[in-house]
């Protein structure tokens, strides 16, 4: 009898895979097709860690349970190999980032190879190919000619250890998402996608995604759409107009003062010469601290006087002009009307500094200790008393704007996404600057814009990438006139590169064109997209891409994504995050090759918890996951193994048959639910119980139910362990691939509840069986007993003398 050698079944099944192509897939329209695919990785030069594995095995489980359906599944792979993640690794370790980047790639591939996932591979892609990023540069070509690719200048992040500008959705906390160094402000000129231009269909459009509710409202909160007003007030004594961003023009008559960011523009300007000092001060105190720390609310207010008045254009009344911190320059018009009594920062910020309060809400617990934020009927409003908020809101605004001092307006939290980076390893924006022309697009016919090859690829900290420096690349003529211009010398953010390849994916290696709509309509939406990160920067580039590409009808389908599986984290036994640093990731080729196989390893990253949620890695759970598949191995071993003949025990025939058929009710019912963990257990209880079976029946196989009973579940175990399911599953005999089999069909009538199997005997030898209620009566069971075509053939010519009957047990007949 065999041994299970995990290394040697699952290589000798990869190679087979890879020759049978099993896993390649073309546009078949006589099949529904299914799109599943993991996120697509970073080849950093550590390689795939435990926790990643996480993400290609839930992939995984549910492209091989549709494959296995019968549908047509594609589920792909690449390489985000652009960007600041392999860049930084070839910096660190002295290699070009274009040979580092295949080294790290050829790893990953040999990672995901053994770990037996179902790709199609000769679909895989690499961003970092001038075959791929010339398309990305096409893209970028076409959003310049809509309008939704410019360039602007204006204060942005700077991650000084990186030394680049980062978007707003690279920031986390306060610090680069990369190296986690505290970020900067720095105002640069820089290349903008117009997102903002989609916030609203993309806002409108995400409740209705079957996503995570959890990321839904992440996206939601990011856009941020705040319906209000602008209002103008007007400095007293100067020309100068303030404008603020108020959702609350209804509290108008309770603005009791002011207060500018200490960016803001005009405070040059209208600053009286005695405060001066002291705002300088101030400014160059709070433009030190990060946005996210100025917003925290529970932070102690600071701020300083101006010394300038304005002019509240509701009433007349002069109200001071302040500086603080907690307005932010980059939202709204960076001033506020502040009304103390209905918000809480501007209540703490009046309380701590002395300011009027001025109710303009009828409140109802009478209360004037403290703000209130509701709404109500409003009082202190002149010719506005008496109404409700949201019709003061109307009146006020409407009133304001025929004197063409205020207008609605909404406003996002949402800014431009941030595209050009200082940085050498990203795809060249195809842009051509000329001293007469401008910016000028770089012919289509002209891409891709290759990036050249330097000696030193590390960035410069000035304003441009070290391409600045390569000036055979960076000269050529302009393509409008012809005379002397320069190519842009600032690269794509890698989020580029991977806010368009599921459409890629469908046609990976098509020269002529990005995709073919044809095809990317055949497999557009991808309905299960897998991943655990990005919620709020790919998650929503790649809709917005995706968006004007419908709307361009490259493709049919606006949303990109149908189901979005965000799966939790696998973090160390510790509970601490993996990371090189702290020396505790875990290699899965660690784990295959020290004899578990990858199969263990995947069953267990599937076993291991709910796939949503936060875990800590334990390297003793892939032994438990081990030994499970071993008992599989086994059982069928000592199957095949069995030479007795056939006994055909009835009973136990249908013992068996009821422990497969519970199983494949449980694995059908969880698998597609993602309860992969239940499942899982399921499949682990079914064997136990075929052991129990086994023992108890003595190797009196009934040899067509043991077959059809391992058959069934090799096919529920074949997602999850899709090498040993394949191994076996020929050792039974089967010719075609496990993967392609079918999926196994329970019979509801076998696994009722309350039903039992009640043995027939007759002149004291059992010669058949029935299932029937556990409260059967005598003459419901005697009557199912005739039924059953053993017993009916035994009983022909014969009369009954006498039935003893045990419930739930035994009837037994006595017969002459
Ligand atoms: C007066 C007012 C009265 C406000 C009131 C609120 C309550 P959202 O919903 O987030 O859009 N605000 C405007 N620009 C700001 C900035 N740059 N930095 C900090 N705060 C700013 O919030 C809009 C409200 O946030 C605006 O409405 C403004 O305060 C403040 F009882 O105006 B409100």
């Amino acid at each position: 009898m065999s041994r299970y050698d995990p290394i040697a079944v699952e290589t000798k099944w990869q190679k087979i895979w890879d020759q049978t192509k099993l896993y390649e897939v073309g546009e078949d329209p006589d099949k529904q097709k299914i799109y599943a695919t993991p996120m697509l990785p970073y080849p950093s030069g550590v390689g795939l860690h435990v926790g990643h594995v996480r993400n290609y095995s839930i992939s995984d489980v549910v492209a091989r349970y549709h494959r296995q359906q019968g549908f047509n599944v594609m589920s792909n792979i690449g390489f985000d190999s652009f960007g600041l993640p392999a860049e930084n690794f070839a910096i660190k370790t002295g290699t070009p980032p274009w040979i580092s980047t295949q080294a790290n790639i050829k790893n990953f591939r040999n990672q995901l190879k053994r770990l037996g996932i179902s790709f199609d591979w000769s679909r895989e892609i690499d961003t970092s190919d001038p075959e791929y990023y010339k398309w990305t540069q096409w893209v970028f070509l076409k959003l310049f000619e809509k309008g939704l690719a410019y360039q602007a200048e204006s204060l942005q992040w700077w991650c000084p250890h990186d030394k680049t500008v980062l978007a707003n959705e690279q920031v986390e906390n306060g610090r680069c998402w990369r190296c986690g160094h505290e970020v900067e402000r720095k105002r640069m000129k820089q290349w903008f996608f117009k997102i903002t231009d989609y916030a609203d269909r993309l806002l409108d459009a995400t409740d209705a995604l079957d996503w995570p509710e959890s990321i839904k409202t992440m996206q939601k909160n990011w856009i941020g759409r705040s319906v209000g007003a602008e209002v103008d007030f007007k400095v007293d004594g100067s020309n100068e107009i303030i404008k603020v961003f108020t959702t609350r023009p209804d509290t108008i008559f309770g603005a009791t003062f002011m207060v500018l960011a200490p960016e803001h523009p005009f405070l040059e300007s209208i600053v009286t010469k005695d405060h001066q000092e002291e705002i300088n001060s101030y400014i160059s105190l709070t433009t030190r601290q990060t946005e996210v720390s100025r917003m925290d609310t529970n932070r102690e207010k600071t701020g300083v006087f101006t010394g300038a008045f304005a002019v509240n254009p509701a009433n007349g009344e002069k109200i001071p002009v302040w500086v603080a911190d907690y307005v932010l320059m980059g939202y709204g018009t960076g001033a506020i009307m502040a009304v103390p009594a209905h918000d809480e920062r501007d209540w703490e910020f009046a309380q701590k500094f002395g300011l009027p309060v001025i109710y303009v809400f009828d409140r109802e617990d009478g209360g004037k200790n403290s703000y209130y934020d509701g709404e109500g009927k409003v009082i202190n409003s002149g010719k506005y008393d008496g109404l409700k908020s949201a019709a003061a809101k109307d009146k006020i605004v409407k009133d304001l704007a025929n004197e063409k001092l205020a207008a609605e307006k909404v406003n996002y939290k949402i800014h431009d996404w941030l595209i050009s980076r200082q940085r050498y390893w990203g795809a060249p924006i195809p842009i051509i600057h000329c001293p007469k022309d401008g910016a000028v697009a770089v012919h289509s016919k002209d891409l891709p814009v290759k990036l050249p090859e330097v000696k030193n690829f590390e960035p410069t900290g000035g304003a441009t990438s070290v391409l600045a420096t390569v000036e055979d690349w960076v000269n050529v003529p302009c393509p409008k006139c012809g005379g002397p211009a320069k190519r842009e010398t600032d690269t794509m953010d890698g989020y580029a590169c991977s806010s368009w390849y599921m459409l890629r994916y469908t046609d990976a290696h098509n020269t002529d064109k990005a995709w073919d709509p044809a095809k990317a309509n055949y497999w557009l939406p991808v309905d299960f997209y897998f991943g655990g990160d990005h919620a709020v920067s790919h998650l929503l580039y790649f809709r917005f891409w995706n968006y004007f590409f419908a709307d361009q009808g490259w493709v049919n389908v606006h949303e990109p994504v149908k189901k979005l599986v965000f799966n939790g984290y696998i973090n160390a036994e510790d509970g601490t995050k993996m990371s090189k640093s702290k020396g505790n990731v875990v290699d899965p080729l660690e784990v295959i090759d020290s004899g578990y196989g990858a199969d263990a390893l995947r069953i267990f990253e599937l076993f291991i918890g709910p796939y949503d949620q936060d875990v800590n890695w334990n390297t003793n759970g892939v032994a438990g996951c081990y030994r499970f598949l071993n008992r599989v191995w086994t059982l069928t071993q000592e199957y095949l193994a069995n030479n007795e003949p056939d006994m055909s025990n009835g009973e136990a025939g249908l013992q068996i048959k009821r422990i497969s058929h519970k199983a494949i009710k449980k694995v059908s019912n969880d698998l597609p639910a993602f309860n992969f963990n239940t499942a899982i257990a399921a499949m682990m209880e079914a064997v136990n119980q075929l052991y129990k079976a086994k023992a108890e029946h003595d190797y009196h196989f009934n040899k067509q139910a043991w077959h059809e009973a391992l058959s069934q579940l090799l096919q529920l175990l074949a997602p999850f362990a899709p090498h040993i399911a394949e191994e076996l599953w020929h050792q039974l005999g089967y010719e075609e691939s496990i993967h392609v089999s079918g999926w196994p069909k329970f019979d509801a009538g076998l696994i009722q509840e309350g039903l039992v199997t009640l043995a027939v005997q007759i002149n004291g030898k059992v010669r058949g069986e029935v299932l029937i209620a556990a409260d059967a009566s005598e003459h419901d069971a005697l009557a199912a007993a005739k039924e059953e075509p053993k017993v009916a053939e035994y009983l022909k010519g014969h009369k009954i003398n006498k039935v003893i009957y045990v419930p739930q047990r035994l009837l037994s007949l006595v017969i002459s």
